[in-house]
């Protein structure tokens, strides 16, 4: 079902004055002794391999005949239980990039990279809602500057909950507007932009349940609906893709069941008790692979497409004993390896493309102000810097315990 586009918002011209208002920081601090890293690393390539062999074979799944694949339970189960073996890199020490302005923001998330080097930051203030939620805009030499507050959600009355954050190929912007709370409410909108400045907002996709991750690619616009159905076991959350020409002309209104939207490419399955969300963040690699991480399942997933784009594979990529959750992911095309943030352990990981999980830096319970890990979310890369956005937005089941203000972002540097 498709609308025609009558609902923008128009901003107001307070909105739009983007202003400077904090300087930052470039420190050299030493943070807190790192923990003993665990050297161990999954080899997921057999056991992927023989996934990606049968992933596809399930015809007792209509879903797959119109190219949604998912992996079977015995699948899943084969790989949770997949032996380990050690290998693993020395360390690195995060440092602090950049305090935020404590009188604009508390909970950091996602990020994009914009062609002049600065990075867009979304922040959806989850942790005082007091404070509007807000993109912000840290420049290339670091100055962080307030870009957008976003409006509410007019369907809900809720602040924007402002998630994944992509630049499309025309230079606008498009936004995950995530509204947990009330199912079916959360949106994708675009951000038309002109010089560099935003001048309108509105919806491109409305209808998902947990609106995440934005990504777009090759023609198309991906995004991560984390929990579709959260009341069976396993959970099922999924990706959809959406051809950005269509999004030109309408606004997009999912299916009120989303199992059955043709928008749906991949489904899911989160196995964790805890917290039953899926799929998060989202990144291709040089061959047009798209991963997804399993954000509390802690895995991450690989979706493989035949040359006119239906999906032929959804395998189980990589996991790690000590990879406890993959939120945000980046793949960095110079050193051909992905990034993953794992809030649930404080940490970073890198994955190659073989699937093997390497530790990469981790934290204690940290506040943060050293440029320590504070729940990271989000990774950036940045020429040689690996940015790291923390959320520090403390949930069960991570060593993050506390809130402790200013939010921070930090740095790795990479060889
Ligand atoms: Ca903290
Ligand atoms: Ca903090």
């Amino acid at each position: 079902m498709v609308n025609r586009s009558s609902h923008l918002l128009e901003f107001s011209k307070g909105i739009l004055q983007a202003a400077v208002l904090s300087v930052l920081v470039v420190t050299t601090g030493c943070s807190r002794p790192t923990p003993e890293a665990k050297r161990e690393v999954l080899s997921t390539r057999e056991t992927a391999e023989r996934v990606s062999a049968t992933a596809i074979s399930s015809s007792d799944d209509p879903r797959a005949a119109e190219g949604v694949t998912k992996l079977r339970p015995e699948q899943a189960e084969e790989l949770r239980q997949s032996p380990m073996e050690t290998i693993g890199p020395a360390l690195k020490k995060p440092r602090l990039l950049v305090t935020l302005p404590q009188d604009l923001c508390n909970t950091p998330d996602a990020m994009c990279l914009l062609p002049d080097g600065s990075v867009l930051l979304s922040v959806p203030n989850f942790n005082d809602p007091s404070q509007p939620p807000r993109i912000m805009r840290i420049t290339r030499d670091n100055q962080v500057e307030s870009f957008l507050e976003l409006p509410d959600n007019p369907h809900t009355g809720q602040p924007f909950g402002p998630m994944g954050i992509c630049l499309a190929p025309n230079g606008d912007l498009f936004i995950a507007d995530n509204q947990r709370d009330h199912t079916g409410k959360s949106r994708v909108c675009r951000i038309r932009m002109d010089n560099g400045l935003p001048v309108e907002i509105g919806p491109a996709v409305e209808g998902f349940n947990i609106a995440n991750a934005v990504l777009c690619h090759d023609g198309y616009l991906y995004v991560s609906d984390t929990k579709i159905d959260a009341g069976r076991y396993p959970a099922l959350s999924g990706v959809f893709r959406f051809p950005l020409k269509e999004l030109e002309q309408a606004v997009i209104v999912l299916a009120e069941d989303l199992l059955h939207d043709p928008h749906l490419i991949a489904v899911i399955e989160t196995y964790d008790k805890t917290s039953p969300l899926g799929a998060d963040g989202l990144c291709v690699d040089d061959q047009g692979n798209l991963y997804v991480g399993n954000v509390f399942d802690g895995t991450i997933h690989r979706i493989r497409f035949d040359e006119q784009g239906k999906v032929v594979a959804n395998e189980l990529f990589a996991k790690a004993e000590f990879m406890k959750s993959a939120d945000g992911l980046f793949y960095d095309s110079v050193r051909k390896v992905i990034y993953v943030a794992d809030p649930r352990a404080n940490a970073i990981h890198r994955v190659s493309l073989d699937g093997q999980v390497e530790l990469l830096a981790q934290n204690g319970d940290t506040d943060g102000h050293d440029g320590s890990l504070d729940m990271p979310v989000e990774v950036l890369v940045r020429g040689n810097e690996l940015i790291v956005s923390n959320m520090d937005w403390p949930m069960p089941g991570c060593i993050n315990s506390t809130f402790d203000p200013p939010a921070t972002l930090s740095v790795i540097e990479l060889e």
